[in-house]
């Protein structure tokens, strides 16, 4: 693997995401989380968002987010191994109308547990559908990640299904209300999975958060 000191070119960037790719668990409880050896980058959003999606888009693969969907995967968090170098952490997705209250505290316990304390989580990309926005939901989860301080940046996913001023006004208003938001990133990635608009820009702040 090329020294802690070499320049984060895009051959380096093609390099780590080229590495192989694995699941290695699913945690339903934060006790059964790997140990915290390697560094982790978080993603979250409403169900649909295009989480899979995003996530096979990023590594270049076309199904290993779907190790996600399998029976019982669906309320853990994820955890998928980029070489030996870092962590890529599938968490639930949520909003899903039909779940009980009592899976939602579940799952918002799981959250929480995670998200406080977890020292190599390097950032949380919560992904936001570019046609729809904020919803109550992903402020709920905001929140939390104000609360216990863990940076976070908003990723407008399905960028190919709006104009270029729907996507700008959108854009804007994120970029806007992102301001009482103390642990967001300021401004929004605009991404899609089906153009590979903003994949490098994704895969490029990954690289510079691990600092391998
Ligand atoms: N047009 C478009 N559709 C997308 C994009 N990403 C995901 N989708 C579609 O949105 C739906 C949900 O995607 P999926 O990745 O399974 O979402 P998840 O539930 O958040 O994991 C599927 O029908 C995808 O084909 C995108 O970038 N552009
Ligand atoms: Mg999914």
């Amino acid at each position: 693997m090329p020294s802690e000191k070499q320049p984060k070119t895009n051959d380096f960037i093609r390099w780590l995401f080229a590495q192989e790719c694995t699941f290695v668990t699913g945690a339903a409880q934060v006790d059964s989380l790997p140990s915290p050896t390697l560094p982790e980058i978080a993603f979250a959003g409403r169900s649909n968002v295009g989480k899979s999606s995003l996530i096979n888009a990023l590594l270049g693969r076309k199904n290993l987010a779907r190790m996600s969907h399998t029976p019982g995967r669906t309320q853990q968090l994820n955890f998928f191994l980029l070489g030996q170098h870092l962590y890529i952490v599938d968490m639930p997705g949520y909003g899903y109308a039909a779940v009980s209250k009592a899976k939602i505290k579940l799952w918002s316990q799981l959250i929480q547990d995670y998200l406080k304390g977890r020292v190599p989580l390097k950032r949380v990309f919560l992904l936001i559908d570019s046609r729809h926005g904020f919803k109550s939901s992903d402020k709920t989860i905001m929140e939390e990640l104000d609360k216990a301080a863990v940076s976070y940046q908003i990723v407008l996913t399905k960028s190919d299904k709006s104009s270029a001023e729907e996507l700008a006004a959108v854009t804007d208003a994120i970029t806007q209300s992102l301001k009482d938001h103390p642990a967001a990133f300021p401004t929004p990635l605009l991404t899609s999975s089906h153009t590979k608009e903003g994949i490098d820009s994704l895969r490029e702040a990954i690289v510079e958060l691990v600092s391998l």
